[in-house]
């Protein structure tokens, strides 16, 4: 049943939805928050009524149970851990949904295998965090050929979007821009010497994240990166890179450490405590980070990780969004926007980012 919709649905190619985000609870409210940017005319003849009907005929309501595959990237740092257990509370039997859910270990192949498995079992959605962004054409052909919609989520793929449904997730190139634009403006004409320890080689997260940062670097020519390493977005990862790192340039080189994930900046601070180098907005280094998981962001409180730019784990709502419109027969966009914003240390003010307090670590779920 569900896959005729999707074979008739059109979705809406061009306005993307600007969804607001950065704590749970817009986690609960992504359709409200959808509305506020999403093409007017059409959301403001559909108002609490309409919504109502197609809260009725979401999954849980019409007795049917929705059956929705996630190829999953892996479990590689806590973000992926908050992202999983996510989609796992809101695909819930209880909520209508039977979830097939599967780590692909950061796997390409293994991510492609499941995707087709997914087509094979006939299921009536697929959701793809992608581990990297190329090699997806053939399978996301085939899954468009057996009528099954496909949601990429968090990360992007380069393949033409006629061959997906829908996709959503944080700007990554907006994430590297605006942690440039901090630096600039912290180090306010002083000289950088940076280290960048980047995420998964081939993941949009990666690419995005560095390509931002580096279009900054390009406007400060007193900044050099010394070198950009993948620390896998893991901490053993993290730590590893930073060793090799203060073997080949030395403490006293680099006053600039980039991590493209919190869980790279705990292995980054474990390398340089052994190394005796100072960090943190009363240290030698500054280290930005990104994701401001709960965890991230102490340490951001703590002044150790100067500036934390966030990235939303908690996307699940916004997928499940999509699949109601679907199972309704309404159009759906094709870009969702998860917002984020940046988070430093107390005692920095800053246009591009939120000083830290208790109070914004009380209100991180995740
Ligand atoms: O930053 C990292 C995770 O794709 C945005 O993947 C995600 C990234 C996130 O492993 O922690």
């Amino acid at each position: 049943m569900k896959k005729k919709i999707a074979l008739l649905l059109v979705a809406a190619m061009t306005v993307s939805s600007l969804v607001a985000c950065g704590g749970a609870a817009e986690e609960e409210a992504p359709a409200a928050a959808t509305e506020e940017v999403e093409a007017p005319a059409e959301e403001e003849a559909a108002p609490a009524e309409e919504e109502a009907a197609t809260e009725e005929a979401a999954p849980a309501a019409d007795g049917e149970v929705v059956t929705v595959g996630f190829a999953q990237v892996g479990h590689e740092s806590d973000w992926r851990a908050a992202n999983t257990k996510n989609y796992q509370d809101t695909f819930s039997a209880e909520n209508g949904y039977e979830l097939s859910f599967v780590d692909c270990d950061n796997d390409h192949a293994v991510q492609i295998e499941t995707v087709r498995g997914f087509i094979e079992q006939e299921l009536d959605y697929i959701c793809i965090a992608p581990i990297q962004s190329a090699g997806w054409d053939t399978v996301l052909q085939e899954a468009q050929d057996a009528g099954i919609p496909v949601l990429i989520v968090d990360r992007a793929v380069d393949a033409a979007d006629t061959l997906y449904t829908t996709a959503l997730g944080c700007d990554m190139i907006a994430e590297g821009e605006a942690a440039g634009n901090w630096l600039a403006e912290y180090l306010d004409g002083a000289d950088a010497n940076i280290l960048v320890i980047e995420g998964s080689v081939g993941a949009s997260a990666t690419l995005g994240r560095t390509e931002g940062f580096n279009n900054i670097v390009a406007q400060n020519s007193n900044w050099k990166v010394l070198d950009s390493q993948s620390g896998d977005f893991t901490q053993a990862g993290g730590q590893e890179v930073m060793e090799s790192f203060i073997k080949t340039y030395g403490a006293g080189n680099f006053n600039v450490v980039v991590c493209q994930n919190d869980n790279e900046a705990y292995g980054a601070m474990d390398a340089m405590d052994a190394a005796g180098i100072t960090y943190g907005v009363d240290g030698d280094v500054q280290i930005i980070s990104f994701d401001a998981t709960h965890d991230g962001l102490q340490y951001t409180l703590d002044g150790k990780i100067t500036c934390n730019v966030e990235c939303n784990p908690l996307q699940a709502g916004f997928a499940e969004e999509v699949i109601k419109k679907l199972e309704a027969g309404e159009e759906v966009d094709k870009w969702t926007l998860v917002e984020d914003q940046a988070f430093v240390a107390p005692g920095i003010e800053s246009q591009y980012a939120v000083t830290m307090s208790q109070e914004v670590l009380d209100g991180r779920a995740y």
